[in-house]
């Protein structure tokens, strides 16, 4: 079922948009012939490792560093003091109500994590600066710790920032309060529970990396780093270590995915540089997988009580969530928006729901920061939505699909405004439903069920109707929102003279497949080769300006900055083309790379012999400048909300606890779609996390902030086997607001795939009364929900 892929050669220029399309970036990173950051060689080059703190929280009494110092091949060691930078990591998003307590690069009174760092050695080798950073001498007075952030925001937890004086990080709240009260008084139920969202490890296949070269004579400093966004990295470390913007240089080289965890400035990165430019000498740092684990931002953290209201007919009335988020030691570059603007808006779900109110407190933790993985804020919010959508359903004894398609907001209701802010640009819910009840086929399935459990066979049918936002803002509506930054996208579409084009966006892919959709933009655009277009992203220097890759942005908004710039060259080519055919331009049409008058499609003139003649500029239009390019910042006029319908089947053993997933179905409409091969791509790899959250993942840490799952031997991550085969279809409702009609699909399946599965297992345990298991769903937990429940005795 899954869906061919096309050689580029065999594509017609005028199909080349929304084919599947091989990759063209796989055969280099498959045959190792990638570039990643460790892969970068310097001459002369030393290597930095960092002293962290093995306590979750202590005051630091004395740091000696002799014994390091004096160890062969050891060049320098530093901690704090020895910085003259500002050396504090900034928040890039602001609330009326945050704390921003100080993030130093170095800690130098106190760790509030286990893996702060404390102190950096440089060697000539890697394995030396390791010994030496483990041979740093820190003496630290332990503290309590606390890492619940329901614990951490009672009044007799241990307090991170005493300067605060509690660890309330953020107090935030959206909706009509009152509205909702009201609602709850006039339900005729009313359904509430707990829901956990656990502390999740990004685990990316690379770790962070960095490699900084300082050129003392030029004042030059290149940094290559593992970044989803270089340009933002380039703004952001020019202030922590007071480097000139413009004398910055940020590139990543192959990204080894993100999923978040590469968005944010990290001391790590901001620490290498600051080496290289002390000691004048190349230097590189790679995270050990340990790092890893220890200090790339967590996601998700979240603790919940929510509530829904509904009137006699079943109908949803009022739905009340309170939520305590974990925001970790420090506030990470994004943190404050992801529990509030990314969770809160998309507490509508995809149904018309009269009154909405959510409070979230934020809570600072013994854990390290808490900020962006795949979803950030959005997976939350449609975990609470779709698992009390499942169990309002049950209280009343609905259907589920029917509960759901009663409450949906309506096709032709669009644009819909949510009681929660957002207004939703197009959809048409009911059309996914279906789609996934037909593949399921659903009625037959819940008689399969009925008969099974007469066998004591138990299985269940988890469904998720999830919405997202995604191609994050309209740069003025972010910036009231407390955005630190605009969040355009930026880019170049050069034509060469030989008609052969390179285009240079502000994004900057690390798996998506970039290089192959936006050639099939451009190549669409200007009715080019697809092969005659290459695509340059990730490097300041090359790239002139951008904001990179997250909140799946790239498609509808780096991709409508593409196709605005091709726009331009268009029209540009047009006027020159009207001066060969000495006509208006009106009279010029444009159809696969070819001009040609009105009613006149035999004499033509393609658009790279207009490039030729635009850079000769022999014979070009008076007042206009030679040349073929064009430079665009596409500002979206709104989010963009893709959504579907996830529906997983499950077998469980209720003496074993274990699962057994039958099926998994995605729908997903993400509007019209570039490439199907690598929208398909991203919605498997997306469910794969999704269900990895479900059943396998969470870190957890003891009393006193220990890490206890530090390793892939105790942090589970999904690998081939556990994975089902995901069945994918999808519907098409196009964008309304942006050029290309594109949603982003980077993170559907991450959001959706998690309450699929926990809705198909308490669906299967309805017969032992389960209606809730904490995630991850280990045999465990699955055997114990059915024994604190009698095990069906
Ligand atoms: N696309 C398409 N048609 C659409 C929408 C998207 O063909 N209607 C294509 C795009 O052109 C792009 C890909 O699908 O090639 C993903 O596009 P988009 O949804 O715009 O997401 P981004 O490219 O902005 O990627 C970010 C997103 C996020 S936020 C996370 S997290 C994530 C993800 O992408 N991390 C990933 N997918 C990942 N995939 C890999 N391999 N590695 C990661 O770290």
């Amino acid at each position: 079922m899954s869906i061919e892929t096309i050689d580029a050669e065999d594509v017609e220029v005028e199909e080349v948009l929304g084919s599947a399309i091989k990759r063209r970036e796989d055969p280099s990173l498959i045959t190792g012939r990638a570039e990643y950051t460790d892969d970068i060689q310097r001459p002369n080059m030393a290597h930095m490792a960092v002293t962290r703190s093995q306590y979750g929280h202590a005051t630091i009494e004395s740091i000696d560093t002799s014994e390091a110092e004096a160890m062969d091949g050891v060049i320098a060691v530093y901690t704090a003091e020895d910085f003259d930078v500002p050396g504090e990591l900034p928040v890039g998003w602001l609330l009326d109500s945050l704390r921003t307590p100080a993030h130093p690069i170095l800690a130098s009174e106190r760790v509030r994590y286990q893996g702060d760092a404390v102190a950096v050695v440089v060697a000539d080798d890697r394995y030396v600066a390791q010994e030496a950073a483990n041979a740093v001498d820190v003496d630290y007075d332990r503290l309590d710790a606390v890492t619940d952030p329901d614990e951490a925001l009672e009044d007799d937890a241990p307090v991170l920032h005493e300067e605060e004086g509690d660890n309330v990080a953020l107090d935030w709240e959206l909706g009509d309060a009152e509205k909702t009260d009201a609602a709850f008084e006039d339900a005729a139920t009313v359904v509430e529970a707990d829901l956990h969202n656990q502390y999740l490890i990004p685990n990316a296949m690379e770790p962070r990396a960095t490699v900084a070269e300082y050129n003392a004579g030029s004042g030059d400093l290149e940094v290559n780093m593992t970044s989803q966004n270089p340009h933002l990295h380039r703004l952001l470390m020019s202030g922590v270590i007071d480097h000139p913007e413009h004398k910055l240089h940020i590139r990543a080289p192959d990204v080894g995915g993100g999923f978040g965890s590469k968005i944010h400035h990290y001391a790590d990165e901001a620490l290498t540089a600051l080496c290289a430019r002390e000691l004048e000498r190349p230097v590189k740092w790679v995270a050990t997988r340990t790092e890893t684990y220890e200090t790339d931002a967590l996601g998700r953290g979240h603790v919940t009580h929510a509530k829904m209201a509904l009137d006699e007919d079943g109908n949803i009335t009022g739905f009340d969530v309170d939520t305590k988020a974990s925001l970790g030691a420090y506030l990470s570059t994004f943190a404050p928006a992801v529990p509030t603007y990314l969770y809160g808006t998309l507490l509508s779900g995809q149904y018309d729901i009269p009154a909405i109110h959510v409070a979230v407190e934020g809570a600072f933790t013994n854990v390290p920061p808490v900020d962006a993985y795949r979803g950030a804020g959005r997976p939350e919010a449609s975990y609470v939505v779709e698992r009390m959508m499942t169990l309002a359903a049950r209280e009343i004894d609905e259907d589920p699909a029917e509960f759901r398609r009663k409450n949906f907001v309506g096709a032709d209701d669009f644009p819909y405004q949510t009681e929660v802010a957002v207004e939703y640009d197009s959809g048409d819910y009911e059309k996914t439903l279906d789609e996934a009840l037909d593949a399921l086929d659903y009625d037959e399935l819940r008689e399969r069920q009925e008969e099974l459990r007469d066998e004591d066979r138990y299985i269940g049918v988890g469904l998720s109707a999830y919405i997202e936002a995604c191609g994050l803002a309209p740069s003025e509506l972010a910036g009231q929102l407390g955005a630190q930054a605009g969040l355009w996208e930026s880019s170049l579409v050069r034509m060469q003279s030989s008609g052969t084009v390179t285009a240079y966006c502000g994004t900057s892919g690390h798996g998506q497949g970039h290089g192959t959709t936006y050639a099939q933009i451009i190549a669409d655009e200007l009715g080019v080769p697809y092969d005659d277009v290459e695509i340059v992203e990730g490097d300041t220097d090359e790239v002139p300006q951008g904001m990179g890759t997250y909140g799946s942005r790239s498609a509808a908004v780096g991709g409508s900055s593409l196709a605005t710039s091709a726009g331009k060259i268009v029209e540009k080519a047009r006027q020159i083309a009207a001066h060969q055919f000495e006509a208006d331009e009106e009279d010029v049409e444009f159809e696969n790379g070819e001009f040609h008058l009105a009613g006149a499609p035999d004499e033509s003139v393609t658009i790279q012999e207009i490039a030729g003649q635009a850079y000769l500029a022999h014979d070009i239009p008076d007042d206009m400048e030679p040349g073929l390019e064009a430079t665009s910042f596409y500002d979206p006029e709104n989010f963009t909300f893709p959504f579907g319908l996830h529906a997983c089947v499950v077998e469980v053993d209720p003496e074993s606890g274990e699962i057994d997933i039958e099926r998994y179905v995605a729908v997903d409409d993400v509007g019209n779609q570039i490439n199907p091969k690598i929208v398909e791509g991203q919605v498997h790899g997306g469910v794969a996390q999704g269900l990895g959250q479900a059943l396998y993942e969470g870190a957890q840490y003891d009393d006193n902030g220990t890490l206890l799952t530090g390793s892939m031997q105790d942090y589970v991550v999904p690998k081939a086997e556990h994975i089902p085969e995901i069945e994918t279809r999808s519907t098409v409702t196009p964008c309304p607001h942006n050029p290309l009609g594109v949603k982003g699909v980077g993170e559907a399946g991450t959001i959706a795939a998690p309450q699929a599965l926990v809705n198909a297992v308490t669906d299967a345990l309805q017969p032992f009364g389960v209606d809730d298991i904490e995630m991850p769903l280990t045999p465990e937990r699955v055997w114990r929900a059915v024994e604190e429940n009698g095990g069906g005795n």
